[in-house]
């Protein structure tokens, strides 16, 4: 019997729990349209605002060390009529049959309220996802580490009494009180929220860039939002600390670092109903769905387990005999948790050494080809042959908001 990886997000069932984010990729129906034939179980698109802008100026995203990654895209998009509309969702979805969502990120409260009004009566879209995190627009503060201001938006939200389900985006939290304000205030609108996405990028990091002594990012002072492995163990413990504190009625979506279908399985113990992913997508592109969902399969068969609901929210407390299991296998697979047991494990076949040289020579390569070394305003770029440093600017954007090249938002 095939396993089941479905899930229900607002109502509506998913073919599998693993979909895109709301961000890198999602800005136009071409680059929707990949993610509607990949596994991905639905679609999810770039939070809008009420009219097309092109956000912050380049460089605005800058991939670190395999780590990390930053952003200050500052919402480049299309303006909701995009995206509410039918060519766009038809152009998008084909015939896939999965939910399509939309995501709103307005400058003011009557920007969001009046998107959610017209998003409300369109034929095609499952839900909406309101995004109260969003770290970049300069001169607003993220709205949900206000929590009287959260108050106020989800109250004049609830008036509207939509018919469309309501999912909300949420900043990452750090402390007891903060994840019990922001469920507090979630569990007083339960009757209008089917779901929390947990989490949007933690807002203003910095990258610095040793070789030219300035930040790697232009907006901001160099200030974006950081994603990728890096936010991981952040994201799980929102997901499961919002599991935790929220109604039932409520689900918790899992987004922050995901790239793996074991990291999938670890958001899903932690309660998450469906799991996005973002940086990962940004990245490789529509097929990492296919292979997050294939590894996922992979896993939950050699654990035996048969359907998501086995072991979504089931994550046990720490004790000695699971950690002594857990020990046992690591040893067994030759890794180890401790400095000393993963100091022994070897770095691919041949040692480190082939590897340096074969850095190298791409270095030497890449700098023959013309590419930039400094970073700046370039669609790929930079390969520092004696730091560890390959950085990719911008690689996404390609070019500029209506530029000759084709751009994916
Ligand atoms: O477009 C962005 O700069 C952006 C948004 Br709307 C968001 O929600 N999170 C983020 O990291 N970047």
């Amino acid at each position: 019997m095939p396993l089941d990886l479905s899930t229900t997000i607002c109502g509506k069932k998913l073919s599998t729990c693993i979909y895109n984010a709301s961000g890198p990729r999602t800005g136009s129906s071409d680059a929707l349209s990949k993610v509607a034939s990949s596994r991905s179980g639905a679609v999810l698109a770039k939070s809008a605002t009420v009219n097309e802008q092109t956000g912050n100026p380049l460089p605005r995203t800058f991939q670190a060390d395999g780590k990390g990654s930053l952003n200050s895209e500052g919402l480049p998009n299309k303006g909701i009529d995009y995206y509410l509309s039918q060519d766009t969702i038809e152009e998008s979805m084909g015939e896939s049959g999965k939910p399509y969502f939309v995501s709103i990120s307005g400058h003011n409260l009557a920007d969001n309220l009046a998107m959610l009004k017209k998003i409300d009566s369109v034929d095609g879209v499952s839900g909406v996802e309101l995004n109260l995190a969003c770290p970049n627009v300069i001169g607003h503060p993220i709205i949900a580490y206000d929590f009287d201001q959260m108050d106020a938006v989800l109250s004049a939200v609830s008036k509207l009494k939509l018919q469309k389900p309501l999912g909300v985006k949420l900043p990452p939290y750090f402390d007891g009180p903060h994840f019990a304000a922001a469920a507090k205030v979630l569990n007083k609108y339960k009757s209008s929220i089917s779901y929390a996405a947990s989490i949007n990028t933690v807002g203003n990091a910095l990258v610095v860039d040793t070789v030219a002594e300035m930040p790697a990012i232009s907006p901001k002072g160099g200030f974006g939002g950081l994603s990728g492995p890096a936010v991981k163990y952040t994201a799980l413990a929102n997901v499961k600390k919002m599991r935790d504190l929220l109604d039932e009625t409520i689900d918790v979506v899992g987004v922050g670092g995901v790239e793996t279908g074991e990291d999938a399985f670890q958001f899903l113990l932690c309660g998450a109903a469906a799991v996005q992913v973002g940086t990962k997508h940004w990245i490789e592109g529509a097929k990492c769905f296919d292979r997050i969902v294939g590894e996922l399969e992979e896993l939950m068969e050699k654990k035996g387990y048969k359907s998501v609901g086995e072991f979504r929210g089931k994550l046990k407390p720490w004790s000695k005999e699971g950690a002594s299991k857990s020990r046992k296998a690591k040893k067994m697979s030759g890794g180890g948790n401790t400095r000393a047991e993963q100091a022994k494990i070897p770095v691919g076949k041949g040692g480190i050494l082939p590897t340096i040289i074969v850095s190298f020579l791409l270095g030497l390569l890449l700098a023959t080809a013309g590419f930039s070394a400094a970073g700046g305003d370039v669609t790929m770029g930079g390969f520092v042959p004696f730091g560890s440093l390959l950085k990719i600017h911008d690689g996404l954007e390609g070019a500029r908001m209506g530029g000759k090249k084709k751009r994916e938002l």
